[in-house]
């Protein structure tokens, strides 16, 4: 086995997933090329910065970078393994779109040789890692492929789900259980020998089949179970009662676990993946979808929630807290805060403010509304409404008496001791 500084690894992809693991592929000493289609991304990270906020990394690929373990660069080169991580959208019409991933195993095509191996992390409907070897073995009929030629091959191909929590990424690309799926039992020992190099947790071997599912419903579990807490919350809205309270009671409950309601799902994994279920097989998934609708849902009750709050105090200013998909990070993908704020910023105008500690200036869709973005201080000042959206630290530490006369519609159940100020029940909002 080649050892680490002789080991080459491309990434493709450097985005939230991809940078982090070639950069902390590179601290192992084993030489990284990250490959990106976006040419200011590659500067960025060839002057050892980087263009995501995540916890720890900028200083992480400084290092590396410095170190000459990692380079970018916006075309492929030869190496031992390859890493697929590139972005997996999905249509208006839910159908998932692995362009990208076909993209990515076109450029790695021209340069595969025999030894190497194609490792896919993207999350991808069940079938995509064949479709890869396929492609490869069409573009590439000089290779032997696995699966086609019984156990002889020449390559190696994998299928292995990220699964690290944004704001907590490099912690876990180390610490979780992995689950490494090969198109063969070959392609599967191949790969968990590469994760074994900078992976403490359990490295566990199936099917790329079942590891590509496994992702899929990893997702769908939590998109459903967060569903069910926001559905309570609009019973509760309906009833009068405090929704985090009852949730709290409940779980006390030693087979309970509710999670916790909010203005909606968001971020780019758990709003889009239990779709590609969907998509797999309509009839027989009427939960995971009916889910997905709850959540989506449950966006556009908080918008008219918000939207007849404002609208019964004529003349005083609202402060959407937070325009990130979630606490303590700057992704705004498929934000439901996001959703909210520019939706009562395009109907109340300049009477909304915006806060958000993770953002330099108000993202384009608030172009023309007038509204705008401030800070947390003056909002505070000169607001009588808030309307909290996501649960940054900075929103949690205001204290009882900065907001005692303000009237909240608080989403995410920050400031439990905050008063109803609504007593007009049609405004009540337990979540
Ligand atoms: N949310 C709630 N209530 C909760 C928990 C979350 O409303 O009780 C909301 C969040 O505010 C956010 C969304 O759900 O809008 C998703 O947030 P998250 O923290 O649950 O998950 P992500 O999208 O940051 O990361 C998920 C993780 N998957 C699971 O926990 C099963 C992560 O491990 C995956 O790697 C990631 O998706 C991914 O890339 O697929």
């Amino acid at each position: 086995m080649v050892s680490d500084a002789e080991l080459n690894v491309v990434v493709m992809g450097l985005g939230y997933i991809g940078l982090p693991t070639a950069a902390v592929i590179a601290r192992t000493g084993a030489r990284v090329l990250g490959v990106d289609v976006t040419e200011s991304v590659v500067e960025t990270v060839n002057s050892g910065r980087v263009h995501i906020e995540e916890v720890d990394l900028d200083g992480l690929v400084s290092g590396v970078v410095a170190r000459g373990t990692l380079r970018a660069a916006s075309v492929v080169a030869p190496a031992d393994v390859f890493v697929i991580a590139v972005p997996t959208p999905f249509a208006d019409d839910h159908q998932p779109n692995i362009g990208y991933v076909l993209q990515a195993a076109t450029s790695i095509a021209a340069v595969l040789k025999a030894g190497d191996t194609v490792i896919l992390e993207s999350t991808s409907p069940v079938g995509t890692t064949e479709q890869v070897r396929d492609l490869l073995a069409t573009l590439r009929p000089d290779l032997r492929v696995p699966g086609r030629t019984g156990e002889q091959a020449d390559i190696a191909i994998a299928y292995c789900p990220e699964r690290v929590l944004p704001g907590r990424i490099l912690v876990e690309l180390i610490d979780n259980d992995r689950v490494i799926g090969g198109i063969t039992p070959r392609c599967a020992r191949k790969a968990l020998t590469f994760y074994r190099r900078f992976v403490r947790g359990a490295c566990v071997t199936t099917t790329a089949r079942a590891a590509e599912m496994t992702k899929l419903t990893e997702n769908a579990f939590r998109d459903v179970n967060i569903a069910f807490a926001n559905e309570l919350s609009l019973v509760a809205d309906t009833l009068g009662v405090d929704v985090w309270e009852v949730i709290r009671l409940a779980n006390r409950h030693p087979r309970v676990n509710i999670l916790s309601p909010g203005p909606g799902v968001g971020g780019h994994c758990i709003a889009v993946d239990p779709w590609f279920l969907v998509a797999a097989d309509p009839e027989h998934t009427p939960l995971i979808r009916t889910a997905r609708l709850v959540n989506d849902g449950k966006t556009d009750h908080v918008i008219e929630k918000a939207a007849a709050m404002i609208e019964a105090m004529p003349g005083i200013s609202a402060a959407c807290l937070g325009l990130a998909f979630k606490a303590d990070i700057d992704d705004f993908r498929e934000s439901p805060a996001l959703k909210i704020a520019s939706a009562l910023a395009a109907r109340f105008g300049p009477r909304i403010r915006i806060v958000e500690p993770y953002a330099d200036a108000l993202p384009a869709v608030f172009e023309g509304t007038g509204a705008r973005l401030t800070d947390i201080d003056a909002a505070i000042e000169t607001c009588g409404i808030m309307i909290v959206l996501v649960d940054h630290d900075l929103f949690r530490s205001i204290p009882l008496q900065e907001r005692a006369s303000t009237t909240v519609l608080d989403t995410r159940g920050i400031w439990p001791d905050q008063p109803a100020a609504l007593p007009d029940a049609r405004l009540r909002l337990a979540s």
